[in-house]
C-alpha cells in the first residue's frame, strides 16, 4: 500500500484497568486520553504561540541522575490481573505491549513473573556452582562469569501461560493482559557452553541439565543438553544495564524460543546429568492437560505466534474514513519471523505485513500495514510464518487438537473487533 493521503485517524487509548470499558471512561480517564480527543485536525496560528516551557529554564540535569519516563507516561506500566493471584507465593505483571514501539521491552516494563517473590541479593555474595558429570565441579563469584567471554543477543521471553486465559472463551479486554506475558530484550552474556567447557563437561554421558534459582522457591527446570550447547546464555545484563532484581540479579539463564520458565532467575546451581529430573515446575505444572486427559509433558519451545498490538482491545478509534496503521509483534521459538499476513475481516481476505528490521532469531519481530478504516465493523487479525515454514493456528485449529482446559502454549491467531462506534474489543471467531 502506499502512504495515506488522508491525515491519520485519532485513537483512544486503553483503560487503565482491567474492568469491561465503557466509552465515558476512555474519554475522561487515561492520561493520553483527554490529548488525543482535543487534538484538532487543522493547525491554526495560535499553534505557533511561544509556549510556557520555552519562556522558562528547566531542570538541571542532576536533577534526575537515573531517568524517568516523563510525567505524562504515568498510565503507561505493569499491570497485575485481577482474576489472578498476586502473593509473595505466585505473581505475575504484564507488560503494556498496546503502549510500546519496536521490538525492545524497556528494563521497567518487562514482564515479570515470580513463584515465591523477588530475592534481594548481594552480588558480591552470589554464587553459581557446577556440578554433576563434569570434570572439575567449579562455583564461580560473578567476577569469574563477568571476566569470560561475552556475547549479547536479542531474544524474546514468553512465559508458556501467555494467553493462557482465553483458552475456553473471552477472558480479558486488553493485549495487555492477553499477550502482556512476552517481552523482548538484548541480553548481554556468556554461553553456557564457554562454562561447561571450562568445567570440562562429560559429553558422552551429559544429557540433561538441571538449573536452580536461589529465590525461596528454589525453582528447578530440566534443560536438555542440546539446547544448553547451542544457544543458551548465562545472562547478567539486560537492554544495556544490569539485570533488575526482578529479571534475575545478578544473574539468569535465557534459553531462547523455550518457555520462560525454563530461562531460570537468580540461578545458583547447574547439575549435569543422563536423565530428565521431573521436577515439579515440570510434571505439576508446565504441562498440556489434552482433551484425553491426559498431561503432556516437556513442551519446550514455544511455537511461532503474533497479535495486533494497535488498534487494539480497549481503544477506541474515532475517525472513520481515516487512516490508521496496523503494527504488532511477531515471534517463533524455532527460527525467524518469515512473513506475518493481516486480516480486517476476520480471516477471509489477507495481504502481507511489512516486517521491521533487526528481524532476529527467536526475537520480537515488528510489522505494520496501512489501514483506512472506512468506519464499519471490522475483525483484524495477524497470522506469522516462521522460516521452517510453520503458520500460525487459529484458535479453532487449535482446540481441535488441545481441547479448552490447557493453560500453556496458547498461540492462536488473535481477533479484535472494530465496532461502527470506534470501539476495539477481544471476540473469539
Ligand atoms: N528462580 C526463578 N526463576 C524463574 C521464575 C521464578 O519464579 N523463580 N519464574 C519463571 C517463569 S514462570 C517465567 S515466565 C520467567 C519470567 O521471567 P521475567 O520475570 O524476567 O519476565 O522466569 C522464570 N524463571
Ligand atoms: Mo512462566
Amino acid at each position: 500500500m502506499t502512504s495515506p493521503k488522508q491525515a491519520p485517524g485519532r485513537i483512544v487509548a486503553a483503560p487503565t484497568a482491567v474492568q469491561a470499558p465503557s466509552r465515558r471512561r476512555f474519554l475522561l480517564g487515561a492520561a493520553g486520553t483527554a490529548s488525543a480527543a482535543a487534538l484538532s485536525a487543522k493547525a491554526t496560528a495560535g499553534d505557533l504561540a511561544v509556549p510556557a516551557w520555552s519562556r522558562v529554564l528547566g531542570q538541571p540535569v542532576a536533577a534526575n541522575p537515573y531517568g524517568l519516563p516523563s510525567p505524562f507516561e504515568a498510565n503507561i506500566i505493569r499491570r497485575q490481573s485481577p482474576g489472578l493471584t498476586r502473593t509473595n507465593e505466585s505473581s505475575i505483571a504484564f507488560a503494556p505491549l498496546q503502549n510500546l514501539f519496536g521490538v525492545i521491552t524497556p528494563n521497567g516494563l518487562h514482564f515479570e513473573r515470580d513463584h515465591a517473590g523477588r530475592p534481594e541479593i548481594d552480588p558480591q555474595q552470589h554464587r553459581l556452582l557446577i556440578h554433576g558429570l563434569v570434570g572439575q565441579p567449579k562455583i564461580y563469584a560473578m567476577d569469574d562469569v563477568m571476566r569470560l567471554p561475552s556475547v549479547s543477543r536479542i531474544h524474546f521471553l514468553e512465559c508458556g501461560a501467555n494467553t493462557g486465559m482465553e483458552w475456553g472463551n473471552v477472558a480479558v479486554p486488553t493485549v495487555q493482559f492477553t499477550h502482556g506475558m512476552v517481552s523482548g530484550a538484548e541480553y548481554t552474556g556468556v554461553l553456557l557452553s564457554t562454562v561447561l567447557e571450562d568445567v570440562g563437561i562429560d559429553l558422552k554421558r551429559a544429557r540433561y541439565i538441571l538449573a536452580e534459582g536461589a529465590d525461596g522457591a528454589s525453582l528447578t527446570r530440566t534443560i536438555p543438553i542440546a539446547m544448553a550447547l547451542d544457544d543458551a546464555l548465562l545472562v547478567y545484563g539486560q537492554n544495556g544495564e544490569m539485570l533488575r532484581p526482578e529479571n534475575g540479579y545478578p544473574l539468569r539463564l535465557i534459553v531462547p524460543g523455550v518457555q520462560g520458565v525454563s530461562s531460570v532467575k537468580w540461578l545458583r546451581r547447574l547439575e549435569i546429568g543422563d536423565q530428565p529430573w521431573h521436577t515439579r515446575e515440570e510434571t505439576l505444572h508446565y504441562s498440556d492437560l489434552m482433551p484425553d486427559g491426559s498431561s503432556r509433558q516437556f513442551t519446550w519451545i514455544q511455537e511461532a505466534k503474533s497479535v495486533i498490538t494497535s488498534p487494539s482491545g480497549g481503544m477506541t478509534l474515532l475517525d472513520p474514513g481515516t487512516y490508521y496503521e496496523l503494527t504488532g509483534l511477531a515471534w517463533s521459538g524455532r527460527g525467524r519471523i518469515k512473513r506475518v499476513d493481516i486480516s480486517t475481516d476476520g480471516g477471509r481476505t489477507w495481504r502481507t505485513a511489512q516486517l521491521q528490521d533487526p528481524v532476529a532469531s527467536k526475537a520480537l519481530t515488528r510489522f505494520r500495514a496501512d489501514w483506512v478504516w472506512d468506519g464499519n465493523p471490522a475483525l483484524l487479525q495477524s497470522r506469522c510464518v516462521d522460516e521452517t515454514g510453520y503458520v500460525q493456528p487459529a484458535l479453532k485449529q487449535l482446540r481441535e487438537v488441545r481441547g479448552t482446559r490447557s493453560i500453556y502454549h496458547n498461540n492462536a491467531i488473535q481477533t479484535w473487533q472494530v465496532l461502527a462506534s470506534g470501539e476495539v474489543r477481544n471476540v473469539q471467531t
